[in-house]
């Protein structure tokens, strides 16, 4: 019986190791992200290595119509997904609440809060029918502590931390496993879209200590996905072994 995986934010960092994670293991996969260039060649590869058959499915979570599209547009076959790694999200700007960018404060907002919802009410529902499922949320450290400058971003990944709380409360008579993965810092875009391109600030962050990859976050969703039916990882936070908290680090 194949196995069908649907990750938001497939393009880069960890849910592109999720991606090739799930692809090795001979998922079909349904792989989102807003650049289609890097989903056809992330296909390509993928499908090309490991046999499997891949769809990419270009939108904007942000975008609650093109969401509905996207997940109304699939097959019938394609709409039995076992497993939805709602991953895709991004911190952007580092103020403090003073003197922030709203736009900025918009833009995760609708991304990490309400694009992780639009999928989710598209695809739970189909899970519920077939009393079956498993839903990871990517939260963060940064959902379970607040730091200095990221104010709107932590509010988010807390949001995330509560969804993930309030979708397991809801959906667990119906068979379904919900589980958050949250981990501190990891080697990926995301310091780059925060800095907004400045890859010289970006670096900074992941200095001196080695910082975790995105293929040991992509290990743990896969080792939460492959546990007996009757257990659920509901919350799990990963850190790299030089971060204690978001903010304690051992640097060289
Ligand atoms: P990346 O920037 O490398 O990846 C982010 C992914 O999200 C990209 O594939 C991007 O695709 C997608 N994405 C962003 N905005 C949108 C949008 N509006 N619509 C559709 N897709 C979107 O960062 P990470 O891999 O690090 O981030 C993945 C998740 O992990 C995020 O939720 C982040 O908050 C979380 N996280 C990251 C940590 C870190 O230290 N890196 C630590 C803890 C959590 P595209 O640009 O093609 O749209
Ligand atoms: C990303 C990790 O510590 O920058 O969620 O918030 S952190």
């Amino acid at each position: 019986m194949k196995k069908i995986v649907l990750i938001t934010g497939a393009t880069s960092g960890i849910g592109l190791a999720c991606a090739r994670k799930f692809a090795k293991h001979n998922y079909c996969l349904i792989l989102t992200g807003r650049r289609q260039k890097k989903l056809d060649s992330i296909s390509r590869e993928l499908s090309k290595k490991h046999k499997v058959e891949v769809q990419s499915l270009c939108f904007d979570i942000r975008n609650k119509a093109e969401v509905a599209t996207a997940i109304d547009n699939l097959e019938e076959e394609q709409k039995q997904i076992d497993i939805l790694i709602n991953n895709a999200g991004l911190a952007v700007g580092f103020n403090p609440v003073q003197s922030g960018n709203t736009d900025d404060w918009e833009r995760m907002i609708d991304t990490n809060i309400k694009g992780l919802l639009y999928i989710s009410r598209k695809i739970l529902p189909l899970m519920i029918a077939r009393k079956k499922g498993h839903i990871i949320n990517i939260g963060s450290i940064a959902g379970k502590e607040v730091y200095r400058n990221g104010n709107v971003y932590c509010a988010t990944k807390h949001a995330v931390d509560a969804l993930t709380k309030a979708m397991r409360i809801d959906t667990v008579q119906y068979g379904i496993k919900v589980t958050q993965i949250a981990p501190g810092a990891v080697e990926t875009e995301f310091s780059i879209v925060r800095f907004k391109g400045d890859g010289d600030k970006a670096a900074g962050v992941y200095k001196g200590y080695e910082p975790l990859h995105p293929e040991n976050v992509a290990e743990v969703v896969y080792f939460a996905t492959t546990l007996p039916t009757h257990v659920n990882i509901n919350d799990l936070v990963i850190m790299p072994m030089a971060q204690a908290n978001a903010t304690t680090f051992v640097k060289k």
